[in-house]
């Protein structure tokens, strides 16, 4: 029997790349799709990932003298729609996942710019992607990432995707409210939508997996050889913050904790993002089917992360101080959360709980990469709410 084949949108990027390994040792007959967008904001932004990452062309030689295996590349973006159509009918894929659109929150808040930059790439790349399985690969089925920010904080627990309501003595099984954090959350709660109604108008089948923040860096594969390294950032752009607070740690910088640090979230590693992707694949939606798994393995309070890489990093002599910043978002920073995480756990994911070990590891990979550390990109400066006014925009200045 073929291998099936799959095509991985944003494959060259943090979850993408451990993803795309994954899936060609596992038999997968992979694609990577990616504009290599993100290598561009990082420079445009003076940002780089603590760990060297190799360029698309030498990491797929690299995994292929090691393993046999070919990864095919295309530079393509999915905003270019003839590009990605011609793509997708040649690849003909069994499946799509779908990581390739820009993540950063703060990115998304800089300015108007960043914000419609952010919402041009989100959502006309997702349009694409489903009217190119609607006219090239309909049977495909369509793994598409997604946030557990889209869901907000609400004083309820949070359920996967849909909630049964009852009102005025009728019930009903409804899309689960959204009240997202940022412009770029705000463009994965378009994306559900667009998904939802998708499938349920031309009969695809998708997958929204509301992920969690991803932390940590290593899977076996990405860890076979420096030139299969996954990027791993610390910035205050695109770093998240446990991976943050690990390198600050290692650094002899204070923990920057936003605020009071009350502010709870759903976690999981990277080896856990690689797995979920797989069961996903491995149980795919029916035909016409939307469905929504919440992939988290915890949920934790910053503070108390905060808490758990000083404890760590002060057992490796280092000060494990924290700090507590004015926070620059605007965000609840004591609240309820209890999130419901079953679909994945019943369709056999193990979870990797975090670890005093994989903290310290990561406070040893920070402290190993220590000279690439750019101290000056670790303060928050992207604010929610901008203290000075604007200038005006320069047509009308002028
Ligand atoms: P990343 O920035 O490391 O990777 C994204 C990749 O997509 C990059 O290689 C980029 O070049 C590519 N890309 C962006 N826009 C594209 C376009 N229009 N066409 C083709 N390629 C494009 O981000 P990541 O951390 O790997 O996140 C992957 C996905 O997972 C994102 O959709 C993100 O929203 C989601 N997610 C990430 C996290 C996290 O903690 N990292 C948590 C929850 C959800
Ligand atoms: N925070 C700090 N200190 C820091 C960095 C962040 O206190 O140095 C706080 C933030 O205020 C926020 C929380 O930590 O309350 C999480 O921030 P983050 O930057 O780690 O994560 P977020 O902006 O939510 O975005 C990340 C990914 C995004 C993904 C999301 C999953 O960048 O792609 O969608 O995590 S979730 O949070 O579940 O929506």
């Amino acid at each position: 029997m073929q291998p099936e084949r799959i095509l991985i949108i944003g494959g060259d990027g943090y979850c993408g790349w451990a993803t795309s390994l994954r899936l060609s040792r596992a038999g997968y007959d992979v694609t990577i799709l990616d504009s290599l967008a993100r290598r561009e904001w990082d420079r445009e932004h003076g940002l780089d990932s603590l760990v060297p990452i190799a360029s698309m062309r030498r990491r797929i030689d690299e995994w292929s003298r090691l393993t046999g295996r070919t990864i095919r590349f295309e530079h393509v973006d999915a905003t270019d729609y003839p590009n990605l159509c011609r793509v997708v009918a040649e690849t003909e894929p069994g499946a799509i996942v779908h990581f390739g659109q820009q993540r950063s929150a703060p990115f998304s808040m800089i300015d108007r710019d960043h914000a419609l930059r952010t919402h041009v790439n989100n959502t006309v790349g997702n349009l694409n992607v489903l009217w190119a399985l609607r006219d090239h690969a309909p049977q495909a089925h369509l793994v598409k990432l997604g946030t557990m920010g889209e869901y907000g904080t609400p004083n309820i627990d949070v359920e996967e995707g849909f909630i049964t309501i009852e009102h005025n003595g009728r019930s009903d099984r409804l899309p689960f409210p959204k009240q997202p954090g940022s412009f770029y959350h705000l463009t994965k709660v378009s994306d559900s939508d667009q998904l939802y109604f998708a499938c349920r108008t031309w009969g695809l089948r998708a997958t929204d997996l509301n992920q969690g923040i991803v932390y940590g860096t290593h899977t076996d594969e990405v860890a076979s050889s420096p030139a299969l390294a996954n990027r791993f950032d610390y910035d205050h752009i695109f770093g998240t913050v446990l991976n943050r607070f690990c390198v600050q740690a290692a650094l002899g910088h204070p923990l920057t904790v936003y605020g009071r640090g009350g502010q709870t979230r759903s976690f999981l590693d990277i080896r856990d993002t690689v797995r979920c992707i797989q069961i996903a694949l491995e149980n795919p939606a029916a035909e016409g089917e939307y469905r929504v798994f919440n992939q988290f393995t915890e949920m934790f309070s910053v503070a108390e992360l905060a808490g758990r890489v000083s404890a760590v990093a002060q057992g490796l002599g280092l000060d494990g101080e924290i700090a507590h910043l004015d926070n620059p978002r605007t965000e609840r920073e004591e609240h309820y959360y209890n999130c419901v995480n079953t679909n994945l756990r019943s369709l056999g994911l193990e979870p990797t709980p975090l670890s005093d070990e994989t903290i310290a590891g990561l406070i040893r990979l920070a402290a190993e990469h220590r000279e690439r550390i750019d101290a000056r990109l670790i303060a928050p400066r992207v604010e929610w709410r901008p203290q000075q006014p604007r200038a005006l925009p320069r047509q009308v200045a002028s």
